[in-house]
């Protein structure tokens, strides 16, 4: 284990797993369940039941120790489950970085999408194994697990972006994915 200093750290290795998706030496791992999306899904009924039952783990989040402070460069590996919840695919909370901040992902395991809205347009990037999605900065972003599998990814941000999830309760996210017959289909937000 590195000794860490604030700020900035000393360089060192990070080791990344491919097979456990874990990173070594390993920061905070945040868990979401199904319970902590509420007012996100389409299907507010679905959610609730889904949320009061067995409240599944949707989504975790493994960070390395890089610290979310300004000049660092954090990252995480994100891992969704697969499943959906009244026909809507799981999928990340989404969020805005206050201060217009870009984002880089870059998919590790199993299909999934980048959603991106900037409160007027929405871009959708398919992500597989290989695919570096770019957020540029004042787009809100949201992973969606397409596939059967779980899927992962790896994301690198800037330590002073900080994390605005009203943004998206407010503006929505432009498009919903939904499981649809041989895959999948993004329906406007509202429907
Ligand atoms: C990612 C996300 C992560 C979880 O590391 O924070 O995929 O998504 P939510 O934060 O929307 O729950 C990232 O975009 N960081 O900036
Ligand atoms: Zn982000």
């Amino acid at each position: 284990m590195p000794a860490f200093r604030t700020p900035p750290l000393r360089p060192f290795a990070i080791d990344f797993d491919p097979d456990r998706l874990t990173l070594s030496p390993e920061g905070p791992t945040l868990t979401r369940r199904m319970s902590d999306l509420e007012g996100l899904f389409r299907d507010h009924d679905a959610w609730r039941t889904a949320a009061e039952g067995d409240d599944p783990v949707v989504y975790t989040v493994s960070s390395s120790p890089v610290p979310e402070i300004e000049r660092e460069l954090p990252q995480s590996i994100t891992t969704i489950l697969p499943g959906t919840t009244g026909g809507e695919l799981w999928m990340t909370k989404g969020h805005q970085h206050p201060d217009h901040q870009g984002e880089i992902y870059y998919a590790l395991q199993g299909a999934g999408g980048l959603l991106m809205f900037d409160g007027d347009e929405h871009a959708w990037l398919d992500m597989t194994p290989g695919t570096i999605g770019y957020i540029p900065p004042g787009w809100a972003h949201r992973s969606v697990n397409t596939g059967d599998d779980a899927y992962a990814f790896l994301a690198v941000y800037p330590g002073g972006a900080g994390h605005d999830y009203g943004w998206v309760l407010e503006h929505g996210m432009g498009r919903r994915a939904f499981r649809a017959e041989g895959g999948f289909e993004l329906r406007p937000y509202g429907e």
